[in-house]
């Protein structure tokens, strides 16, 4: 346990020393790194690989931001601030070391120590893998927001899982995608320490027990049939010239406890099966995005690591001496979309039955500790778990729930609610195998509920939980996403961010709205000259790496037209697919050469079940190979696909665009964010009223921004009134050329049922209209075109587009958080 020791403490408040060398100056750091290699690996240069030395500057910077973190403890202490504990179940970290440097700002000093040592940064920075632990969006949003919240000083922790595996990689075999194993633990991790001593029990299954005792007061207790252990692992995440917070993932691991009665048996093989079988809890991260998976093992997850961070925060709480009844002043929790929803009977089981809170008063602190963030109107990804899925696994949760829900229903009887619009409401929905709702849930037990643009809000208020609007129209709120520039401009796009603080300084580093000042110049000849000169200098780059990994030559000067995202039929990454085949026919059949050179790239995964997904990547590659073999086409289009996008890649791909393409159906995509990092890298914007677009184009202007397509109303007015695909198929013949190229031998090599199902789905349903925006697409792409050719106009409006980005800083976001919602407020940093 804890005790005092006088001594090493007082090395902790030595001013300026402290423990051990964690200076930031370049000896120091050169004296740190020689040491990690001699004395933590036990290496000596002659035989060290590059992982060695990588690894070795990783624990030098590690130590320096643990130093960081331990400063910020003392004044959150000192000044008893009330925090934020951020529960996902992904996070898309990225790599740490380069984004360290930056936020420590020894970039420059590092490199040249090393150069001292004959040793490249870029290519230690090079052998780093990055935490895969997460599917897209949700998860990389979850990480800028750690970011934001350790550079703003917001008192903070991020709670999650620690999977073995993260987000498979995907390679590309004869055009289709081939999943395997993400071992990103393989070379060891240097950022995170195992803490042994913080971990926790989660138990599972069995039964209840309902008695009475003598004063007739209910004592219901759970009697489970199997336990796990959570152990905690913490990576510090740093802010810029600021303090770090800690992401806290969970790993499972058997108890000792747990089948002794095997053991004793002799059965030493079965015991050490199911010790393995209880590991699995945290070996992989489901790999659907928005797509629920209604497997046991998912919701295993989601209760092991929402009981474990629980159980931590009421352990802080006890720990500084506070009671439980007031868990909601000191600390808010902040659900990432229901994935971590189970928490709300989690915590009225921990408060009734472990700490004996009475109902109304832990119910008080529940719904005043919880808000929760929807991400999706999707039905199929709108978590709901069964019944009797719960009633195996979590019994005791089963029973809260069902209570919870009594009584809410009695509350909105008493409103003037239809009997439709109350089982609508229900926490059950037993129109067939009864299941909870999960939203429901989320939203009954918090006390704030946001989604994460301004149209995704509003729609989630007039569809998804309409009936909850109504009857809280306070409770709801709109968050819009953001993302950390400092990652996405300052440090993967350097030569951009030397550009613009040579202009207006450096303060768009911490207040992005100072980019704005970048307007004055847009019409300067010589910047716009510079301005693209980086541009040129980035796609060069991406030209490079995209010869290396898929072989595809193209030319840097062409126009760069990239869409990077998940696979999904609602981002319509078909609907550019017949933009290019459209193209292409102009070419073959009507000999029109009149297009500027362009090169299309995709990137991003399909969950591995996904049928039309996976089709959508071979008809990406199938055209690619068709056009880049093609000499009479090769030298006017190109189509790459970017196997394995990550956070590494994207940072490649950002600053080396030119277009960026957000053409999602309107009303589909909750919010986006690759549309705010390629705007805030000088890309412009083709897209559609849908999510964050809106706000992005209200901000850049609509001038500067390429819009199509239906509305979200005129989608939901064209549904209504029935929707004929064939019809538009039928009187459009340009559209009806591409559409039947998709089933042409040259095409499909002579496979018909290669392209049919996507071919079938577009003609007969087409779910996501694209034969409806098809036309308004192509013509609009016309104008790009138009303007590519003018480049004085296209930089102007690529500076006009970054200098108006500064609303979609993840920064931004948390003060909105903090305001709106937590009632949270940053903790200033005292400076050594
Ligand atoms: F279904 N998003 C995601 F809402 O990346 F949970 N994965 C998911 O599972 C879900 C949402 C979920 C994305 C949204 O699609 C995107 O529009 C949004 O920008 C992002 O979450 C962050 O809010």
């Amino acid at each position: 346990m804890k005790s005092s020791n006088k001594k090493i403490e007082s090395y902790f408040t030595k001013p300026g020393v402290g423990i051990g060398n964690v200076g930031l100056s370049k000896e120091d750091i050169k004296t740190s790194f020689l040491e990690k290699l001699f004395y933590s690996l036990g290496r000596i240069p002659v035989v060290a690989t590059q992982n060695d030395f990588y690894i070795s500057l990783a624990l030098t910077i590690r130590d320096r931001v643990f130093r960081k973190y331990v400063k910020s403890l003392e004044q959150y202490a000192e000044e008893d601030a009330r925090g934020v504990a951020y529960l996902s179940a992904e996070y898309l970290p990225g790599p740490h070391l380069g984004n360290n440097l930056l936020n420590l700002e020894i970039m420059e000093e590092i490199r040249e120590a090393l150069a001292e040592l004959s040793l490249d940064l870029d290519e230690l920075l090079n052998e780093e893998v990055e935490p895969g632990l997460g599917n897209g969006g949700l998860g990389r949003l979850a990480s800028c927001y750690m970011d934001s919240l350790a550079t703003l000083g917001i008192p903070s922790i991020a709670y999650g899982i620690r999977y073995e595996f993260g987000i498979f990689k995907q390679e590309i075999q004869n055009g289709w995608q081939v999943e395997s194993t993400d071992k990103w633990l393989h070379n060891g991790n240097p950022w995170e320490v195992i803490r042994p001593e913080i971990s926790f029990i989660v138990n599972f299954g069995g039964h209840t027990k309902h008695r009475r005792d003598d004063d007739n007061k209910l004592h219901i207790e759970w009697f489970p049939d199997s336990e796990i252990k959570g152990i905690a692992y913490d990576t510090p995440i740093l802010g810029y010239q600021s303090t770090a917070i800690i992401l806290r993932l969970w790993k499972a691991e058997a108890t000792e406890s747990f089948d002794f009665a095997a053991y004793n048996l002799g059965d030493y093989y079965r015991a050490v099966e199911k010790k393995m079988r209880s590991e699995n809890i945290t070996k992989v991260l489901y790999p659907n995005d928005e797509n629920l998976s209604g497997k046991e093992l998912r919701l295993k997850q989601q209760y092991f690591f929402v009981c474990c961070s629980l159980q931590d925060i009421i352990r802080l709480q006890l720990l500084q001496g506070r009671k439980l009844e007031t868990l909601h002043e000191k600390f808010t929790i902040q659900l990432n979309d229901t994935h971590p929803s189970i928490a709300v009977a989690e915590l009225m089981r921990l408060l009734l039955d472990e700490h004996h809170l009475e109902w109304e008063e832990a119910w008080k602190v529940t719904k005043n500790t919880f808000a929760y963030t929807n991400h999706t109107l999707l039905p199929e990804a709108l978590e709901k778990w069964p019944v009797s899925l719960l009633r195996n696994l979590l019994p005791r949760h089963l029973e809260i729930i069902y209570e919870i829900n009594s009584r809410f229903i009695s509350e909105i009887r008493e409103h003037d609610f239809t009997g439709e619009q109350i089982s609508r409401m229900s926490l059950v929905d037993d129109r067939g195998e009864p299941t909870i709702r999960m939203a429901h849930l989320a939203t009954v037990g918090s006390y704030k509920v946001n989604g994460v643009s301004a149209l995704h809000s509003g729609l989630l208020q007039e569809q998804v939980l309409q009936d909850f609007a109504q009857l809280w129209p306070e409770k709801f709120t709109n968050v819009t996403n953001g993302v950390t520039h400092r990652r996405f401009l300052a440090l993967s796009n350097p030569r951009l961010a030397a550009l613009i603080s040579e202009k207006i300084g450096k303060d768009w580093l911490t207040h992005l709205d100072k980019l704005k000042g970048l307007e004055s110049f847009a019409d300067e000849e010589d910047f716009r000259r510079k301005w693209m000169e980086v541009k040129l200098h980035n796609k060069k780059n991406l030209a490079n790496h995209i010869k290396e990994l898929t072989g595809i030559t193209i030319n840097p000067e062409m126009l760069i037209d990239v869409q990077v995202k998940r696979i999904h039929e609602y981002k319509r990454q078909h609907l550019k697919v017949l933009h290019i085949l459209s193209l292409y026919l102009r070419i073959k059949k009507d000999k029109d050469t009149n297009i500027p050179p362009t090169a299309f790239v995709f990137g991003g995964k399909a969950a591995p079940g996904y049928f039309m997904a996976k089709r959508i990547i071979k008809l990406i590659t199938a055209v690619g190979d068709l056009i880049n073999n093609d000499p009479e086409v090769n030298e006017i289009l190109k189509v790459v696909f970017l196997p394995n996008f990550s956070v590494k890649l994207a940072q490649l791909v950002y600053p080396g665009a030119d277009l960026s393409e957000q053409i999602s159906m309107a009303g589909k995509e909750a919010s986006g964010t690759g549309n705010m990092k390629f705007a805030l890298n000088g890309a412009l914007t083709v897209g559609t009223l849908d999510g964050a677009n809106v706000e992005i184009r209200e901000e850049v202007g609509e001038e500067n921004f390429f819009l199509f397509g239906l509305t979200t109303k005129e989608v939901e007015n064209k549904k209504a009134e029935g929707y004929h695909p064939y019809k538009i198929y039928s009187e459009n013949e340009k559209l009806k050329r591409v559409l039947d190229f998709l089933m042409s031998d040259e095409l499909t090599n002579g496979d018909p049922e290669l392209f049919r199902p996507v071919y079938d789905n577009l003609l007969n349903q087409d779910p996501y209209l694209l034969l409806e925006d098809y036309q308004s697409y192509v013509d609009q792409m016309e104008n790009v075109y138009k303007v590519w050719q003018d480049p004085g106009k296209w930089a102007r409006m690529s500076i006009l587009n970054v200098a108006n980005m500064g609303r979609f800083s993840s920064d931004r976001s948390i003060r909105d958080y903090c305001e709106k919602i937590w009632k949270v407020e940053a903790v200033k940093m005292q400076s050594e």
